[in-house]
Protein backbone atom coordinates (compact mmCIF):
# COMPACT_ATOMS: atom_id res chain seq x y z
CA UNK A 1 0.00 0.00 0.00
CA UNK A 2 2.51 2.51 0.76
CA UNK A 3 5.00 1.34 -2.03
CA UNK A 4 1.85 2.29 -4.44
CA UNK A 5 1.43 5.62 -3.43
CA UNK A 6 5.40 6.76 -3.22
CA UNK A 7 5.40 5.19 -7.42
CA UNK A 8 2.29 7.88 -7.59
CA UNK A 9 4.06 10.70 -5.53
CA UNK A 10 7.26 9.87 -7.77
CA UNK A 11 5.54 9.97 -10.83
CA UNK A 12 3.63 12.87 -9.73
CA UNK A 13 7.27 14.88 -9.24
CA UNK A 14 9.03 14.30 -12.16
CA UNK A 15 6.08 15.42 -14.41
CA UNK A 16 4.09 18.55 -12.58
CA UNK A 17 7.10 20.71 -13.04
CA UNK A 18 7.05 21.03 -16.08
CA UNK A 19 3.11 20.82 -17.42
CA UNK A 20 1.22 21.42 -14.29
CA UNK A 21 -0.03 25.06 -16.43
CA UNK A 22 -0.36 23.13 -19.38
CA UNK A 23 -1.33 19.43 -20.15
CA UNK A 24 -4.09 19.38 -18.38
CA UNK A 25 -6.85 18.86 -20.72
CA UNK A 26 -7.84 16.54 -23.01
CA UNK A 27 -9.16 17.17 -26.37
CA UNK A 28 -12.15 13.90 -27.17
CA UNK A 29 -13.57 13.99 -30.72
CA UNK A 30 -16.53 11.52 -30.80
CA UNK A 31 -17.44 9.39 -33.83
CA UNK A 32 -20.26 10.75 -35.96
CA UNK A 33 -21.82 7.25 -35.08
CA UNK A 34 -21.96 8.09 -31.34
CA UNK A 35 -25.68 8.62 -30.14
CA UNK A 36 -26.73 11.34 -28.19
CA UNK A 37 -26.69 8.67 -25.07
CA UNK A 38 -23.15 8.23 -25.33
CA UNK A 39 -22.62 11.47 -25.73
CA UNK A 40 -24.43 12.46 -22.56
CA UNK A 41 -22.79 9.78 -21.12
CA UNK A 42 -19.21 10.95 -21.78
CA UNK A 43 -20.02 14.61 -20.40
CA UNK A 44 -21.56 13.30 -17.28
CA UNK A 45 -18.07 10.96 -16.69
CA UNK A 46 -15.75 14.03 -16.21
CA UNK A 47 -15.30 17.06 -14.41
CA UNK A 48 -15.96 20.37 -16.82
CA UNK A 49 -16.20 18.44 -19.75
CA UNK A 50 -17.65 20.82 -22.86
CA UNK A 51 -17.87 21.10 -25.77
CA UNK A 52 -15.92 23.21 -28.22
CA UNK A 53 -16.87 23.08 -32.11
CA UNK A 54 -17.25 19.34 -33.18
CA UNK A 55 -14.85 18.04 -30.18
CA UNK A 56 -15.01 17.79 -26.01
CA UNK A 57 -12.50 19.50 -23.97
CA UNK A 58 -12.25 17.77 -20.22
CA UNK A 59 -10.36 19.28 -17.32
CA UNK A 60 -8.15 16.52 -15.97
CA UNK A 61 -8.61 16.17 -12.07
CA UNK A 62 -5.24 16.91 -10.19
CA UNK A 63 -3.31 13.42 -10.59
CA UNK A 64 -4.69 12.07 -13.09
CA UNK A 65 -2.14 11.01 -15.68
CA UNK A 66 -3.59 12.25 -19.29
CA UNK A 67 -2.17 9.57 -20.94
CA UNK A 68 -4.33 7.09 -18.41
CA UNK A 69 -7.74 8.82 -18.96
CA UNK A 70 -7.01 9.11 -22.40
CA UNK A 71 -6.59 5.07 -22.84
CA UNK A 72 -9.50 4.99 -20.53
CA UNK A 73 -11.26 7.12 -22.82
CA UNK A 74 -10.10 5.46 -26.25
CA UNK A 75 -11.78 2.10 -25.16
CA UNK A 76 -14.90 3.22 -25.31
CA UNK A 77 -16.08 2.56 -29.38
CA UNK A 78 -18.22 5.98 -29.38
CA UNK A 79 -14.37 7.99 -29.08
CA UNK A 80 -12.63 8.28 -32.58
CA UNK A 81 -9.57 10.12 -30.95
CA UNK A 82 -8.49 12.18 -28.06
CA UNK A 83 -5.44 14.23 -27.68
CA UNK A 84 -3.92 16.66 -25.01
CA UNK A 85 -4.41 20.16 -25.15
CA UNK A 86 -1.48 22.65 -26.29
CA UNK A 87 -0.64 26.04 -25.64
CA UNK A 88 -0.09 28.03 -28.52
CA UNK A 89 1.68 32.12 -28.39
CA UNK A 90 1.55 35.06 -30.47
CA UNK A 91 4.63 34.77 -32.81
CA UNK A 92 6.69 37.83 -31.86
CA UNK A 93 9.75 38.56 -30.26
CA UNK A 94 9.37 41.42 -27.71
CA UNK A 95 11.53 44.07 -27.96
CA UNK A 96 11.92 47.90 -26.12
CA UNK A 97 8.71 49.11 -27.47
CA UNK A 98 9.09 52.55 -28.39
CA UNK A 99 6.94 55.41 -29.50
CA UNK A 100 6.59 58.09 -31.81
CA UNK A 101 3.61 60.02 -30.39
CA UNK A 102 1.89 61.27 -33.63
CA UNK A 103 4.80 62.18 -35.86
CA UNK A 104 4.44 61.92 -39.39
CA UNK A 105 7.13 60.94 -41.14
CA UNK A 106 9.15 63.51 -43.22
CA UNK A 107 8.97 61.56 -46.30
CA UNK A 108 5.92 59.70 -46.21
CA UNK A 109 4.98 56.06 -45.91
CA UNK A 110 7.73 54.37 -48.42
CA UNK A 111 10.74 55.71 -45.70
CA UNK A 112 9.00 54.41 -43.04
CA UNK A 113 7.06 51.00 -44.02
CA UNK A 114 10.27 49.12 -45.60
CA UNK A 115 7.94 45.96 -45.87
CA UNK A 116 6.41 47.39 -48.61
CA UNK A 117 8.78 48.94 -50.64
CA UNK A 118 12.66 48.30 -52.28
CA UNK A 119 15.07 46.62 -51.64
CA UNK A 120 13.51 43.99 -50.00
CA UNK A 121 10.03 44.68 -49.43
CA UNK A 122 6.89 42.80 -51.04
CA UNK A 123 6.88 45.23 -54.00
CA UNK A 124 3.44 46.65 -52.23
CA UNK A 125 3.25 49.68 -55.08
CA UNK A 126 2.97 48.00 -58.31
CA UNK A 127 0.72 45.32 -56.75
CA UNK A 128 -1.97 47.93 -55.69
CA UNK A 129 -1.56 48.96 -59.17
CA UNK A 130 -1.80 45.51 -60.60
CA UNK A 131 -4.75 44.78 -58.74
CA UNK A 132 -6.88 48.11 -59.60
CA UNK A 133 -6.25 47.54 -63.16
CA UNK A 134 -8.03 44.46 -63.07
CA UNK A 135 -10.90 45.65 -60.38
CA UNK A 136 -9.48 44.22 -57.31
CA UNK A 137 -8.42 47.80 -55.92
CA UNK A 138 -6.84 46.98 -52.51
CA UNK A 139 -8.20 43.62 -51.90
CA UNK A 140 -11.84 44.71 -51.89
CA UNK A 141 -14.93 41.85 -51.57
CA UNK A 142 -12.07 40.15 -49.59
CA UNK A 143 -12.70 39.22 -45.98
CA UNK A 144 -9.89 37.84 -43.62
CA UNK A 145 -10.13 36.39 -40.61
CA UNK A 146 -7.51 37.66 -38.40
CA UNK A 147 -7.32 34.47 -35.36
CA UNK A 148 -5.24 36.61 -32.28
CA UNK A 149 -5.60 38.86 -28.81
CA UNK A 150 -8.41 40.96 -30.68
CA UNK A 151 -8.37 43.67 -32.92
CA UNK A 152 -9.73 47.12 -31.64
CA UNK A 153 -12.94 47.61 -33.61
CA UNK A 154 -14.96 50.20 -31.32
CA UNK A 155 -14.27 52.62 -29.28
CA UNK A 156 -15.43 51.68 -25.84
CA UNK A 157 -14.43 52.45 -22.14
CA UNK A 158 -10.98 52.61 -22.46
CA UNK A 159 -10.83 50.81 -25.84
CA UNK A 160 -10.26 52.92 -28.49
CA UNK A 161 -11.00 52.32 -32.80
CA UNK A 162 -7.89 53.16 -35.45
CA UNK A 163 -8.57 55.57 -37.54
CA UNK A 164 -6.70 53.41 -39.46
CA UNK A 165 -9.89 50.24 -39.55
CA UNK A 166 -12.89 52.54 -39.34
CA UNK A 167 -16.10 50.77 -38.66
CA UNK A 168 -16.99 50.08 -42.21
CA UNK A 169 -13.88 47.57 -42.50
CA UNK A 170 -14.99 45.10 -40.52
CA UNK A 171 -17.46 42.11 -40.51
CA UNK A 172 -18.70 40.57 -37.21
CA UNK A 173 -16.28 38.68 -35.12
CA UNK A 174 -16.44 36.77 -32.45
CA UNK A 175 -14.47 36.22 -28.85
CA UNK A 176 -13.24 32.75 -28.16
CA UNK A 177 -11.55 33.52 -25.10
CA UNK A 178 -14.33 35.13 -23.19
CA UNK A 179 -17.42 33.96 -24.71
CA UNK A 180 -20.10 36.89 -24.81
CA UNK A 181 -17.70 39.64 -25.43
CA UNK A 182 -16.43 42.04 -27.73
CA UNK A 183 -13.46 40.50 -28.32
CA UNK A 184 -11.59 43.95 -28.56
CA UNK A 185 -7.75 43.56 -28.14
CA UNK A 186 -5.82 44.54 -25.02
CA UNK A 187 -2.36 43.40 -25.64
CA UNK A 188 -2.45 44.93 -29.04
CA UNK A 189 -0.83 42.14 -31.57
CA UNK A 190 -4.25 41.06 -33.47
CA UNK A 191 -4.71 45.09 -33.76
CA UNK A 192 -1.17 45.60 -35.34
CA UNK A 193 -1.60 42.53 -37.50
CA UNK A 194 -4.83 43.86 -39.15
CA UNK A 195 -3.15 47.36 -39.73
CA UNK A 196 -0.22 45.28 -41.55
CA UNK A 197 -3.17 43.20 -43.48
CA UNK A 198 -5.68 46.52 -43.98
CA UNK A 199 -4.90 49.83 -42.85
CA UNK A 200 -6.51 52.42 -44.94
CA UNK A 201 -5.19 54.09 -47.57
CA UNK A 202 -4.41 58.11 -48.63
CA UNK A 203 -6.44 59.05 -45.53
CA UNK A 204 -3.40 61.08 -44.55
CA UNK A 205 -2.97 59.07 -41.64
CA UNK A 206 -0.58 56.33 -39.97
CA UNK A 207 0.11 53.56 -42.86
CA UNK A 208 -1.13 51.82 -45.31
CA UNK A 209 -2.29 48.18 -45.39
CA UNK A 210 -1.25 45.45 -47.97
CA UNK A 211 -4.87 44.81 -48.66
CA UNK A 212 -6.10 48.22 -47.74
CA UNK A 213 -9.58 47.99 -48.87
CA UNK A 214 -10.24 44.50 -47.70
CA UNK A 215 -12.36 43.35 -44.49
CA UNK A 216 -10.99 42.17 -41.74
CA UNK A 217 -13.46 39.27 -39.07
CA UNK A 218 -11.47 39.76 -35.99
CA UNK A 219 -11.96 36.65 -34.08
CA UNK A 220 -10.33 36.42 -30.49
CA UNK A 221 -8.56 33.48 -29.32
CA UNK A 222 -5.49 34.47 -27.57
CA UNK A 223 -6.19 36.14 -24.00
CA UNK A 224 -4.39 39.73 -22.59
CA UNK A 225 -0.98 38.21 -22.56
CA UNK A 226 -1.22 36.83 -26.13
CA UNK A 227 -1.55 32.85 -24.78
CA UNK A 228 -4.20 30.21 -26.26
CA UNK A 229 -4.95 26.68 -26.50
CA UNK A 230 -4.97 24.86 -29.60
CA UNK A 231 -8.64 23.41 -29.54
CA UNK A 232 -9.80 27.32 -29.59
CA UNK A 233 -7.44 27.47 -32.54
CA UNK A 234 -9.31 24.66 -34.37
CA UNK A 235 -12.48 26.17 -33.63
CA UNK A 236 -11.92 29.36 -34.69
CA UNK A 237 -10.43 28.19 -38.18
CA UNK A 238 -13.98 26.36 -38.40
CA UNK A 239 -15.94 29.09 -37.36
CA UNK A 240 -14.10 31.74 -40.04
CA UNK A 241 -14.27 29.11 -42.67
CA UNK A 242 -18.33 28.62 -42.16
CA UNK A 243 -18.69 32.48 -42.27
CA UNK A 244 -16.98 33.11 -45.45
CA UNK A 245 -13.99 34.15 -44.50
CA UNK A 246 -11.77 33.89 -47.96
CA UNK A 247 -7.92 34.46 -46.06
CA UNK A 248 -7.43 33.49 -42.39
CA UNK A 249 -4.39 34.65 -40.41
CA UNK A 250 -2.50 32.95 -37.77
CA UNK A 251 0.21 35.38 -36.84
CA UNK A 252 0.48 32.49 -33.68
CA UNK A 253 2.78 29.32 -32.73
CA UNK A 254 2.50 26.26 -31.24
CA UNK A 255 5.06 24.79 -28.40
CA UNK A 256 5.02 21.71 -26.68
CA UNK A 257 4.81 21.45 -22.38
CA UNK A 258 8.29 21.84 -21.92
CA UNK A 259 8.08 25.76 -23.96
CA UNK A 260 9.70 23.65 -27.29
CA UNK A 261 8.75 24.42 -30.83
CA UNK A 262 5.85 22.48 -32.18
CA UNK A 263 3.82 22.54 -35.72
CA UNK A 264 0.82 23.50 -35.87
CA UNK A 265 -0.37 20.42 -37.72
CA UNK A 266 0.79 18.58 -34.42
CA UNK A 267 -2.61 19.30 -33.27
CA UNK A 268 -5.05 16.39 -34.76
CA UNK A 269 -8.11 19.00 -33.93
CA UNK A 270 -6.26 21.64 -35.53
CA UNK A 271 -5.17 19.15 -38.41
CA UNK A 272 -9.38 18.37 -39.01
CA UNK A 273 -9.97 22.87 -38.93
CA UNK A 274 -7.85 23.38 -41.86
CA UNK A 275 -8.86 20.50 -43.88
CA UNK A 276 -12.13 21.68 -43.85
CA UNK A 277 -11.24 25.26 -44.09
CA UNK A 278 -9.12 23.82 -47.28
CA UNK A 279 -11.80 22.01 -48.71
CA UNK A 280 -14.57 25.05 -48.44
CA UNK A 281 -11.90 27.24 -50.30
CA UNK A 282 -10.21 29.36 -47.43
CA UNK A 283 -6.29 30.58 -47.91
CA UNK A 284 -4.94 29.53 -44.39
CA UNK A 285 -1.71 31.62 -43.77
CA UNK A 286 0.46 30.47 -40.74
CA UNK A 287 3.73 31.29 -38.92
CA UNK A 288 6.76 29.14 -38.79
CA UNK A 289 7.86 30.66 -35.74
CA UNK A 290 10.69 32.28 -34.01
CA UNK A 291 12.88 29.17 -32.54
CA UNK A 292 15.09 29.27 -35.38
CA UNK A 293 13.96 25.33 -35.74
CA UNK A 294 14.92 23.67 -38.24
CA UNK A 295 12.32 21.27 -37.85
CA UNK A 296 9.20 23.34 -37.27
CA UNK A 297 7.24 23.47 -39.77
CA UNK A 298 7.03 19.85 -40.55
CA UNK A 299 5.88 18.24 -43.94
CA UNK A 300 4.29 15.32 -42.41
CA UNK A 301 0.43 16.33 -43.30
CA UNK A 302 1.68 17.88 -46.28
CA UNK A 303 0.12 21.47 -47.43
CA UNK A 304 -2.38 22.33 -45.21
CA UNK A 305 -1.30 25.85 -44.99
CA UNK A 306 0.89 28.62 -46.46
CA UNK A 307 3.64 28.63 -43.84
CA UNK A 308 5.92 31.88 -43.87
CA UNK A 309 9.24 32.53 -42.55
CA UNK A 310 10.31 35.93 -41.74
CA UNK A 311 13.27 37.97 -43.59
CA UNK A 312 14.83 41.69 -42.23
CA UNK A 313 15.55 44.65 -43.91
CA UNK A 314 18.75 43.48 -45.23
CA UNK A 315 17.31 40.46 -47.17
CA UNK A 316 18.04 37.59 -44.60
CA UNK A 317 16.68 35.47 -43.14
CA UNK A 318 15.38 36.50 -39.47
CA UNK A 319 17.33 35.61 -36.44
CA UNK A 320 14.30 34.06 -34.98
CA UNK A 321 12.43 32.64 -38.08
CA UNK A 322 12.10 28.79 -37.86
CA UNK A 323 12.89 26.73 -41.62
CA UNK A 324 11.94 23.19 -41.02
CA UNK A 325 10.91 21.39 -44.26
CA UNK A 326 6.94 22.99 -44.14
CA UNK A 327 8.58 26.24 -44.86
CA UNK A 328 6.67 27.49 -47.97
CA UNK A 329 8.02 30.90 -48.49
CA UNK A 330 9.24 33.90 -46.35
CA UNK A 331 8.40 38.10 -46.37
CA UNK A 332 9.42 40.49 -43.66
CA UNK A 333 9.60 40.71 -40.12
CA UNK A 334 11.93 42.32 -39.36
CA UNK A 335 15.04 42.23 -36.54
CA UNK A 336 18.49 40.92 -36.63
CA UNK A 337 20.11 38.85 -39.86
CA UNK A 338 20.80 35.12 -39.40
CA UNK A 339 24.13 33.88 -39.56
CA UNK A 340 24.04 32.19 -42.48
CA UNK A 341 27.38 31.53 -43.93
CA UNK A 342 28.04 32.53 -47.76
CA UNK A 343 24.63 34.51 -47.95
CA UNK A 344 25.80 37.72 -48.45
CA UNK A 345 22.67 39.74 -47.31
CA UNK A 346 23.31 38.28 -43.44
CA UNK A 347 25.25 41.26 -42.57
CA UNK A 348 26.18 39.72 -38.87
CA UNK A 349 28.04 42.09 -36.40
CA UNK A 350 26.15 45.27 -37.90
CA UNK A 351 23.51 46.85 -36.66
CA UNK A 352 20.13 45.00 -37.26
CA UNK A 353 17.41 46.33 -39.64
CA UNK A 354 14.41 47.99 -38.71
CA UNK A 355 11.11 46.09 -37.08
CA UNK A 356 7.70 46.21 -38.61
CA UNK A 357 6.61 49.98 -38.80
CA UNK A 358 2.70 49.94 -38.09
CA UNK A 359 -0.16 51.55 -35.91
CA UNK A 360 -0.96 49.95 -32.81
CA UNK A 361 -0.96 50.00 -29.06
CA UNK A 362 1.65 48.92 -26.02
CA UNK A 363 0.19 45.66 -24.46
CA UNK A 364 -2.20 47.06 -21.87
CA UNK A 365 -2.91 50.73 -22.93
CA UNK A 366 -5.75 50.04 -25.77
CA UNK A 367 -6.51 53.31 -25.54
CA UNK A 368 -2.95 54.91 -26.98
CA UNK A 369 -2.58 54.23 -30.79
CA UNK A 370 0.77 55.23 -31.80
CA UNK A 371 3.68 54.34 -34.35
CA UNK A 372 4.84 51.43 -32.67
CA UNK A 373 8.62 49.75 -33.07
CA UNK A 374 9.29 46.62 -31.31
CA UNK A 375 7.31 43.96 -33.94
CA UNK A 376 9.51 41.57 -35.35
CA UNK A 377 8.61 38.36 -35.88
CA UNK A 378 7.19 35.81 -38.34
CA UNK A 379 4.16 37.26 -37.02
CA UNK A 380 4.69 39.95 -38.94
CA UNK A 381 5.68 38.28 -42.20
CA UNK A 382 2.20 36.27 -42.33
CA UNK A 383 -0.07 39.21 -42.45
CA UNK A 384 1.89 40.44 -45.61
CA UNK A 385 1.11 37.19 -47.11
CA UNK A 386 -2.62 37.49 -46.45
CA UNK A 387 -2.64 40.72 -47.75
CA UNK A 388 -1.11 39.69 -50.82
CA UNK A 389 -3.46 36.71 -51.39
CA UNK A 390 -6.55 39.03 -50.59
CA UNK A 391 -4.50 41.49 -53.66
CA UNK A 392 -4.50 37.86 -55.98
CA UNK A 393 -7.93 37.03 -55.11
CA UNK A 394 -9.42 40.32 -55.66
CA UNK A 395 -7.65 40.86 -58.80
CA UNK A 396 -9.39 37.64 -59.91
CA UNK A 397 -6.21 36.68 -62.31
CA UNK A 398 -6.64 32.59 -60.57
CA UNK A 399 -9.98 32.73 -62.19
CA UNK A 400 -13.38 33.64 -59.99
CA UNK A 401 -13.11 30.05 -58.57
CA UNK A 402 -9.20 29.96 -57.37
CA UNK A 403 -8.53 27.06 -54.77
CA UNK A 404 -6.28 27.54 -51.91
CA UNK A 405 -4.01 25.37 -54.06
CA UNK A 406 -3.92 27.78 -56.69
CA UNK A 407 -3.27 30.83 -54.34
CA UNK A 408 -0.39 29.26 -52.81
CA UNK A 409 1.55 28.19 -56.02
CA UNK A 410 0.86 31.55 -57.14
CA UNK A 411 2.77 33.07 -54.31
CA UNK A 412 5.61 30.67 -54.14
CA UNK A 413 5.52 30.36 -58.08
CA UNK A 414 6.24 34.74 -58.34
CA UNK A 415 8.63 34.91 -55.21
CA UNK A 416 11.70 35.88 -55.53
CA UNK A 417 15.02 33.35 -54.71
CA UNK A 418 16.72 34.32 -52.14
CA UNK A 419 20.14 32.45 -50.35
CA UNK A 420 20.99 29.59 -52.33
CA UNK A 421 19.64 29.28 -56.27
CA UNK A 422 16.28 27.80 -56.42
CA UNK A 423 14.26 26.61 -53.23
CA UNK A 424 16.11 25.72 -50.31
CA UNK A 425 15.70 25.18 -46.87
CA UNK A 426 16.23 28.76 -45.41
CA UNK A 427 13.79 30.52 -47.45
CA UNK A 428 11.39 28.38 -49.23
CA UNK A 429 10.75 29.70 -52.60
CA UNK A 430 11.68 32.92 -51.83
CA UNK A 431 10.67 36.67 -50.41
CA UNK A 432 6.99 37.29 -51.03
CA UNK A 433 6.54 39.36 -54.53
CA UNK A 434 2.86 41.09 -54.49
CA UNK A 435 3.55 42.38 -57.60
CA UNK A 436 4.81 39.74 -59.46
CA UNK A 437 2.07 37.24 -57.20
CA UNK A 438 -1.17 40.00 -58.78
CA UNK A 439 0.69 39.50 -62.62
CA UNK A 440 -1.53 37.04 -64.28
CA UNK A 441 0.23 33.76 -64.77
CA UNK A 442 0.73 33.32 -68.13
CA UNK A 443 2.62 37.03 -68.66
CA UNK A 444 4.57 35.77 -65.17
CA UNK A 445 5.55 32.68 -66.65
CA UNK A 446 6.41 35.08 -70.11
CA UNK A 447 8.55 37.41 -68.44
CA UNK A 448 10.46 34.35 -66.55
CA UNK A 449 12.08 32.89 -69.78
CA UNK A 450 12.89 36.37 -71.35
CA UNK A 451 16.78 36.35 -70.80
CA UNK A 452 17.78 39.50 -68.75
CA UNK A 453 20.27 40.92 -70.85
CA1 LIG B 1 -3.54 55.15 -43.46
CA1 LIG C 1 2.29 24.89 -47.74
CA1 LIG D 1 16.78 30.25 -52.74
Amino acid sequence: MTCAVLAVLVSMASSTAADAASQRQLVVRMKSSASSAERAALLRSAQGARRVGPAYVFDLPAGVAGDRAAQRLRRSHAVAWTEPSRKVRAAFVPNDPGTIGGARAASGWQSVQWSLSAPFGINAAQAWSNAAASGGSGGRGVTIAVLDSGVSHAAAGQFRASRDLPRSRFVAGRDFVNEGKSGRDYFGHGTFVAHIIAASANNAYGTVGVAYRARIMPLKVLDSSGMGDDFVIAQAIRYAAQRGADVINLSLELFSRNGAPRSLTLSRNVREALRRARRLGVVVVTATGNSFSSSVPSRKYGSLAINVGGTTEHGCLGLYSNHGPGLDLVAPAGGADADLVGDPNCRVGEPPGRDIAGVGFRAGEPGRFASVSGFQGTSMAVPHVSGAAALVLASGILGEHARPADVERQLRWTARDLGAPGRDRYYGAGLLDAAAATTAPRAARQRRVTPSG
